[in-house]
């Protein structure tokens, strides 16, 4: 098989000195860091879509860096795509990817037509997975590409876009677990509305939910026993996506009973555009037992769109870190690279150079939280602000002892109170002089 990268070899562990722009600085797949190989705590996937089909174009120009892997002929660029994508996924030592349907295989005339075109292009991925020793992190159905999906997919008014969406979960569903992944990911896409005169938003959300629960029914009656994944957004496609953040997701995955079997994919960028921060989105999740997975990406701030930009930054990856190793790390989810090079890096390398950043940066901000974990003064500090939680008046409150009267009487014989120092700036410092060393 032809080459598709081969400006490039294996990416190798060189250490915080190298200058090799092709060599990892602080990813280090077999060290171990708290009990566990660093590859295992990342669990690092390639998304297929920016990866391997996204050419860099914009509403101002076409394309910077051709991707039809040497074939006008789309079935036989599909093959060829997957050849490249285990290419470049064994020469940078990751083990995962996630993909939509109409990344692998291109959409044919007909929903028969595009499906068996997946069966031939899923077999060639099984073939390579196990030639390649590659696993599907999650797998997705593109439900807002087509024209048919202009008013959404579950929440459109036409039942028939309903059906079809319905069919293209189905299939795409069947391929996750033919090709042995572990999560399933229902992003919204054009799951919202733009504006009320036209939408019944209490049909759209009952129907988001009973596509949702007929995803289970058929996932677990084929043997899928990973987890389903919602991954929050607050605008982009539609102006008000019904999946804004983690909060809004919560509250709906446990309105219509789907909280037993979904759990969350908290994409940094579309926190951002939520108003939140990265680590709050996670930390609402670890708190409320719904941290799953992560697309690990970044936006830029005074843009204010979805740029996904491969992340560089080493605070919001500390943050990120810590709440995973918190959480107890990953075990359907992982981190998946949901982000693509700039337009104007448009060489085959740079996409290797923008996953070596990615990947060295989260390695970056696993070690400096494990620091801070093993530091102990974050810990200690918020453990102390809460104590007064763990006895007395704070423990009656906690054990349901006390009522409003009881808390008034009390309330009246203490006087004033006391406020104690948050020391946010000292906090902060801590973390800046472990990220220093
Ligand atoms: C879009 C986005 C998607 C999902 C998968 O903003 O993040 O790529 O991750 O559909
Ligand atoms: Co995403």
């Amino acid at each position: 098989m032809a080459e598709f990268y081969p400006g490039v070899s294996k990416i190798k562990y060189e250490g915080s000195k190298s200058k090799n722009p092709l060599a990892y600085k602080y990813y280090n797949a077999d060290e171990v860091i708290a009990g566990k190989k660093m590859s295992e705590h990342m669990k690092f996937a390639m998304s297929y879509w920016h990866t391997m089909v996204a050419e860099g174009s914009d509403m101002f120009g076409v394309g910077t860096l051709k991707k039809d892997y040497g074939s006008s002929d789309p079935m036989e660029s599909a093959r060829n795509k997957a050849y490249a994508a285990f290419e470049l996924m064994d020469k940078l030592g990751i083990e995962y990817y996630c993909f939509h349907d109409r990344d692998i295989a291109p959409e044919g005339a007909s929903l028969a037509e595009s499906n068996a075109r997946l069966d031939e292009i899923s077999d060639l991925l099984l073939e390579l997975n196990k030639k390649y020793d590659k696993k599907v992190l999650w797998g997705t159905a593109n439900l807002f590409s087509n024209p048919r999906f202009a008013h959404g997919a579950g929440t459109a008014p036409n039942a028939d876009v309903f059906a079809f969406a319905a069919g293209q979960i189905k299939k795409a569903l069947d391929l996750t677990v033919k090709l042995g992944g572990t999560g399933y990911v229902f992003w919204g896409g054009r799951e919202g509305y733009e504006t009320l005169l036209n939408t019944n938003m209490g049909l759209e959300l009952d129907n988001l939910a009973r596509l949702m629960h007929l995803a289970v029914d058929y996932g677990r009656s084929i043997g899928f026993k990973g987890d389903f994944f919602v991954e929050p957004k607050p605008k982009e496609p539609t102006k008000h996506q019904y999946d804004f953040d983690s909060a809004t997701v919560i509250g709906f995955l446990r309105h219509y009973g789907l909280d037993k079997d979904f759990k969350l994919n908290i994409e940094a960028n579309h926190a951002t555009l939520a108003g939140h921060t990265f680590a709050h989105e996670l930390r609402l999740a670890r708190d409320t037992g719904f941290f799953g997975s992560i697309d690990a990406n970044q936006g830029d701030m005074l843009l204010g769109w979805d740029t996904d930009q491969f992340p560089t930054n080493i605070y919001d990856a500390v943050y990120c870190m810590y709440e995973v190793l918190k959480a107890g790390g990953f075990t359907n989810g992982g981190l998946n690279f949901d982000a693509k090079a700039r337009r104007a890096s448009n060489t085959r390398e740079d996409i290797f150079m923008s996953y070596i950043a990615g990947m060295d940066t989260f390695a970056l901000g696993l070690r400096i939280a494990q620091k801070l974990i093993e530091d102990g003064r974050l810990d200690t500090f918020v453990e102390e602000r809460y104590a007064s939680w763990t006895k007395g008046i704070g423990k009656d409150i906690v054990d349901g002892k006390l009522d409003m009267k009881a808390l008034s009487d009390y309330a009246v014989k203490m006087g004033d109170v006391e406020v104690d120092s948050g020391r946010q700036e000292y906090l902060e410092s801590i973390v800046n002089s472990v990220i220093a060393g």
